[in-house]
């Protein structure tokens, strides 16, 4: 098949899936069309059957900002016609899935691709439910030949927040397991002495309480011999730093910036703590799991259908300082169990998220949706107007 996609380019885990997504299907014979306004961050080095396009939105006097949007949206038409996509698969749904609308609207009809939208969180739970994009981002959905979720969680949320009439399908994410070596074979350079190691890795948004992982870790500190890796960057970092400033352990605490080669750097984690408000799938944990890591994370959104409380890791409510910080100090004073959690946690990841089974379940929603006779409009629309 020939799939455009289109992601947010940054360090967030639906432009993360998006680009793992892109490489396994191109791995499997399909032509990928990758449309974004920056490199996705994951997309290293030549990829045979992948092709990047970025989109230019030029400014000018008049716009306060450019419209990023509608030059996506023509970049898309433009990708579309020209390479004859099939399908074209939008990851997060503003302003991707709305673009991706136009750009197909715009194209003569026998141009016109099967447009799939995946869920990933945020555009439901923060941007999608705020009034200002609330109706278009239902119409994007409700105008999309299959609207996929990453979670049940999600795709619950999404049906009781939008009412649409055509059921959300979970599709969960996945990890290139054979990337992710156990955490025994890792040699480790964050390492000093015998010191254990906390990690957090985010965007550093609100959503991720970076400075609830601080006061968490303070505890902690106060009876291991612990330091807290922190990485990523976004707007709560200089929270991060005041809070820990304040409480003292500034000394205790690095902060590594974004990292390329995630799987070289979880196995040096005793512990990957990831204190969300909600998480509706959590890339994070499933890439700790991978690496035999225990994670310590809230019992919030999707998460709960990755890690298992006692299993693989533990859950906590939001904000429950006091729990996180024991649980963290039994994960990293019981190597025995640490060990156990691990080694459970990344057994789930390379059975129930396996790559080949989950690719293969978006091969067959495309496949479905290239069918004549598939229902790529609103149940509600009149025949006259389907495409
Ligand atoms: O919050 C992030 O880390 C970024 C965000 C995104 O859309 O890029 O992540 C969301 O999508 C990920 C991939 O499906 C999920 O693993 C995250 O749980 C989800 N984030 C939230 O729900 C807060």
């Amino acid at each position: 098949m020939r799939i455009g996609i289109t992601c947010h380019p940054t360090a967030g885990g639906s432009g993360v899936l998006a680009t793992e997504l892109g490489i396994a299907l191109a791995k499997r014979g399909h032509t990928i069309h990758f449309v974004t306004s920056e490199p996705p961050f994951r997309l290293t080095g030549y990829q045979q059957n992948i092709f990047s396009h970025y989109v230019d939105s030029p400014s000018y006097p008049l716009f306060r900002t450019p419209p990023y949007s509608l030059a996506l949206a023509s970049k898309i038409a433009d990708v579309a016609e020209e390479f004859d996509i099939d399908v074209w698969h939008v990851h997060y749904a503003i302003p991707n899935a709305a673009a991706a609308l136009i750009a197909r609207d715009m194209l003569p009809p026998e141009r016109r691709f099967a447009l799939v939208t995946t869920l990933h969180g945020t555009d439901i739970t923060l941007v999608g439910s705020d009034p200002s994009f609330y109706r278009i981002t239902r119409y994007a959905m409700e105008r999309s030949c299959a609207v996929t979720a990453v979670s049940n969680w999600l795709k619950d949320e999404t049906e009781r927040e939008f009412e649409l009439s055509k059921p959300v399908e979970t599709i969960y994410n996945f990890i290139d397991f054979d990337r992710f070596q156990g955490k025994s074979d890792h040699r480790c350079h964050l390492v000093e002495g015998d010191e254990k190691i906390v990690m957090h890795i985010s965007n550093f948004r609100p959503v991720k309480r970076v400075t609830d992982v601080v006061r968490a870790f303070k505890k902690m500190a106060d009876q291991v011999n612990v330091r807290l890796i922190m990485v990523g960057e976004g707007p709560e970092k200089m929270a991060a730093v005041g809070v820990a400033k304040q409480l003292g352990i500034a000394d205790h605490i690095r902060y590594i910036g974004n990292h390329e080669s995630i799987e070289n750097l979880i196995p040096c984690a005793d512990l990957v703590f990831q204190p969300s408000e909600h998480e509706s799938f959590g890339l994070v944990p499933l890439e700790a799991m991978a690496c035999g890591v225990p994670v310590l994370a809230t019992a919030s959104g999707g998460i709960t259908e990755v890690i298992e409380h006692g299993k693989s890791g533990y859950l906590t409510e939001v904000g429950d300082i006091e729990a996180m910080a024991n649980y963290g100090i039994e994960i990293l004073t019981d190597p025995a169990k640490a060990r156990a959690m691990g080694q459970y946690g990344r057994e789930i990841a390379r059975t129930r998220f396996n790559q080949d089974t989950i690719v293969a379940q978006y091969e067959a929603l495309y496949a479905r949706m290239l069918d004549p006779l598939a229902d790529c409009e609103p149940r509600s629309a009149p025949a006259s107007a389907r495409v």
